[in-house]
């Protein structure tokens, strides 16, 4: 271990560095917005101990950790002290392209292994990344690594958040190892603080998931004080003690301690001499010597896990430990007084000027405390962010179309036909599914690939030799991950697999389903993977009102609009299978695209810098179209459209339809084709990168670009102006509502508002409008000229 005096000053450093930063924030840089940085003052302080124990001792390069997000200064300052984080960024702290608020693995120059902000989802980011370490190791890869710890860094009210609880029986059935959860009980949360006795409800909940749990209550000094005749006395009235007292007395200090200690337990005579012993200020700090602000305490803790299953620490600390609103319930978003860090910085012997200066106010030299930071394990392992290389994918994967079927089937004989196969390919596609993956398709894939777990377990049902369509048999060679219902975990999990090159090196591509609705139910997970840049693919299915009598809440319409919305998310909804064949790899090969550098104009749709991919798939079958696929088709498939039926020169009307309502599109074409002339029917398979090109291009000629067009703006071309457009699909109208303005066509978008009616295919698509007969309707309104005879017909 390293000098322990070194490592007390760097606490306080640590301590400083971060308070000073946000106070910079707030009252010396230019704030014309008036917009105060709450919520990091006293929660940073917080963890100020435990995260320089952590950072400078117990770390070693192949360690992970999740940072509380408010505990975001103290991470820059400590990344700042090890010469990984620039000053300019510190002073510019949630400043333009200055320093995160929450530590942020895309934006941040200080190597953040995991982002947080979302209360709860970083905590759960570590126990799948764990299971993601497992997983690749058990394939025998990347065993040249050492193993690491997936650390996180919560707060006692992130806990409240039910995702960490999924995440944790998760964690149970897969048999999580090498994970820490590291709790700062403050017992504050944002408004107040949290109930009595909570730490014992957490111990008790983590025992039962097989976690062990290390209470860190207590620091030396007041172990000490216990061990003094009447000590007994003192620690029996602390574990009473009401948080919100202890809180209150916190705040007021040495004074208010003796008084409160002496009324209570003051006639009880050696407990009354322990007290006069000391003075009101090391009365308060004795107080306030709990376990999680005692730099032996912890390490101690740390030093002593001398084995692999999961752990949690429940580290008793001070909200705002140190500084002028410690233990104040209201300081969460508090921010000390230009007075009082005058006060504060006099009392850390900073001189005015040297406010940013790493050694300034401390004891040792400049030179011992480098050669300390020098010799940090943490940061002995070079860029934390690891590279893998990229898997090749053929244009073209296998597969036999049947005549009449299902985007999903499709799906599901595409993965087939890739577990089929001997390639590096297929070895690195990973599959996850939250208890659908027989009725997502996913069942071929899985008999032939087998599930994962790190103990091979037998089908029972195979080996008592009872007939059954699907092998359920786990092995450590398994390449399907079989989660419980909970998309929450989901898309933790897929977050932790798509991030399996920068945290493990080693490329996996991750495959998870899904019902389509049910995306909704882990959207934040959702949103934070894409945020954390992870790849994954995401295949939705069944969607929209077309699984018709399954009815209800299982019918989605807002998520091609979520798929448009989601930054970092490329969304496509082929309507037949040999596009979704083309959809496929594709997304195989993007999802391994280089994510570093900004999204800019000649990368309209990230297809440079890569991203996610979502699939929105349906269970109708269609009968599909017998063509060949040229390269300009795989392009257009791939850039969002292409004309079914290309328009004539004096073209009235535009169809142009997504998804499972293709038939409807294409039997309404054919029967308006003698009333309307030159009716184009646009096939569209990703509204999302169709309208992010046509956006990019807008901005773009903005720019000066005068010549920039996107793909819709070309498919467009030709179109005279005074065509109406009918668009449709299974899902919100809005989706493609957006198409009239990219040349200003008049647009009757049809889609579906409401839901909850079960009944046919058939029956549905008229009930809700977006039969062929609907379709109709529109074209006569929206392209008037004779009437359409077979209105009313189809
Ligand atoms: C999902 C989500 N909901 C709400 C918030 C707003 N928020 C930020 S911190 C916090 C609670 C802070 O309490 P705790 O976790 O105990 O942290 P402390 O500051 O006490 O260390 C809340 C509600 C958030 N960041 N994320
Ligand atoms: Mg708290």
């Amino acid at each position: 271990m390293q000098d322990p005096s070194i490592l007390a000053e760097l606490e306080r450093k640590v301590l400083w560095l971060a308070t000073w930063t946000i106070h910079h924030a707030n009252h010396l840089r230019d704030n014309a917005d008036g917009l105060k940085v709450g919520g990091h003052q006293a929660s940073s302080a917080s963890l100020a101990t435990i995260m320089t124990a952590l950072y400078f001792h117990t770390l070693r390069p192949q360690d992970r950790v999740a940072v509380k997000p408010h505990a975001s200064p103290n991470f820059h300052a400590i990344q700042y002290l090890l010469g990984r984080q620039t000053r300019e960024k510190l002073e510019n702290f949630r400043g333009y392209k200055g320093a995160q608020s929450y530590p942020s693995r895309t934006k941040d120059i200080d190597d953040v292994d995991f982002s947080t902000g979302s209360v709860g989802l970083g905590v759960a980011q570590t126990l799948f990344s764990s299971l993601a370490q497992d997983y690749v190791r058990a394939h025998g890869w990347g065993l040249e690594r050492p193993e690491g710890h997936m650390i996180a860094l919560l707060g006692d009210a992130e806990l409240d958040e039910g995702n960490i609880f999924e995440a944790m029986l998760e964690g149970w059935k897969q048999g999580l190892r090498n994970c820490w959860w590291i709790v700062d009980y403050n017992r504050q949360s944002l408004d107040a603080v949290v109930r009595e006795g909570l730490w014992e409800r957490y111990q008790n909940l983590f025992r039962n998931f097989g976690w062990d749990v290390v209470l860190l209550k207590y620091g030396t000094l007041q172990q000490a004080a216990f061990a003094e005749p009447g000590g007994e006395v003192l620690r029996r009235w602390i574990d009473n003690c009401p948080n919100q007292l202890y809180s209150a007395l916190v705040f007021q200090g040495g004074a208010a301690w003796r008084k409160r200690l002496n009324d209570e337990i003051g006639d009880q005579g050696q407990v009354t001499a322990l007290l006069e012993r000391r003075s009101d200020e090391e009365l308060a700090r004795l107080m306030n010597n709990l376990g999680g602000h005692d730099l032996g305490s912890i390490i101690a803790a740390f030093d002593a896990v001398d084995h692999d299953r999961p752990v949690c620490f429940i580290a008793y600390t001070i909200k705002g430990y140190g500084l002028p609103f410690a233990g104040h319930k209201d300081n969460h978003a508090g921010l000390m007084t230009s007075a009082q860090m005058e006060m504060f910085r006099k009392s850390m012997n900073i001189r005015p000027g040297e406010e940013w200066s790493q050694f300034e106010g401390l004891e040792h030299s400049a030179a011992e405390i480098q050669a300390f930071l020098d010799r940090v394990s943490f940061a002995s392992g070079g860029n934390r962010s690891l590279q893998a290389g990229r898997i090749a994918v053929p244009d073209d994967l296998p597969i036999t179309i049947q005549p009449q079927t299902s985007t999903q089937l499709g799906f599901g004989a595409l993965l087939n036909e890739l577990g089929r196969s001997d390639t590096l390919l297929a070895a690195r596609i990973v599959t996850a599914s939250p208890d659908v993956t027989v009725s997502t398709s996913l069942g071929p894939w899985v008999n032939r690939r087998g599930l994962f777990a790190r103990e091979a377990l037998a089908d029972t049902f195979k080996s008592e030799r009872i007939p059954s369509t699907f092998n359920w048999e786990f092995s450590p060679k398994g390449q399907h991950i079989e989660l419980g219902i909970a998309e929450m975990n989901l898309f933790c999990a897929l977050s932790a697999l798509g991030l399996s090159h920068a945290i493990n090196g080693e490329r996996l591509l991750p495959v998870g389903t899904l019902y389509d609705p049910f995306i909704a139910r882990g959207l934040d997970a959702l949103n934070y993977a894409c945020y954390q840049d992870a790849r994954f693919i995401l295949v939705a299915t069944p969607s929209g009102i077309t699984l018709a009598p399954e009815g209800g809440a299982h019918q989605s319409i807002a998520e091609p609009l979520i798929g448009i919305a989601q930054d970092g998310l490329a969304t496509f909804e082929p309507a037949f299978v040999d596009e979704l064949a083309v959809i496929l790899a594709f997304a195989l090969d993007y999802i391994q695209r280089e994510g570093g550098g900004e999204a800019s104009e000649r990368n309209w749709l990230r297809d440079e810098t890569g991203g996610s991919v979502y699939l929105r798939l349906s269970t109708r079958p269609v009968e599909q179209i017998k063509r060949a696929m040229t390269p300009m088709l795989r392009q257009a498939i791939v850039d969002g459209a292409y004309w079914l039926r290309p328009p004539g020169p004096n073209c009235q009307l535009v169809v142009a339809y997504t998804g499972a309502v293709a038939p409807e599109a294409i039997q309404a074409v054919g029967l308006m084709a003698e009333d309307r002339r030159d009716i184009g029917l646009l096939a569209i398979t990703s509204a999302d990168r169709l309208n992010a090109g046509w956006t990019a291009a807008c901005r773009a000629r903005e720019r000066g670009l005068v010549h920039a067009r996107s793909h819709i703006e070309r498919l467009f071309a030709g179109l005279p102006r005074h065509c109406g457009m009918v668009t449709v699909l299974d899902g919100h109208p809005a989706t493609l509502a957006w198409l009239g303005a990219v040349n200003g066509h008049r647009v009757r978008p049809l889609g579906v508002e409401h839901f909850g009616q079960t009944g046919s295919i058939g029956e549905l698509y008229r009930h809700y409008g977006i039969d062929a007969n609907a379709i109709i309707a529109a074209a006569q309104m929206i392209a008037p000229g004779r009437p359409i005879r077979y209105l009313g017909a189809a």
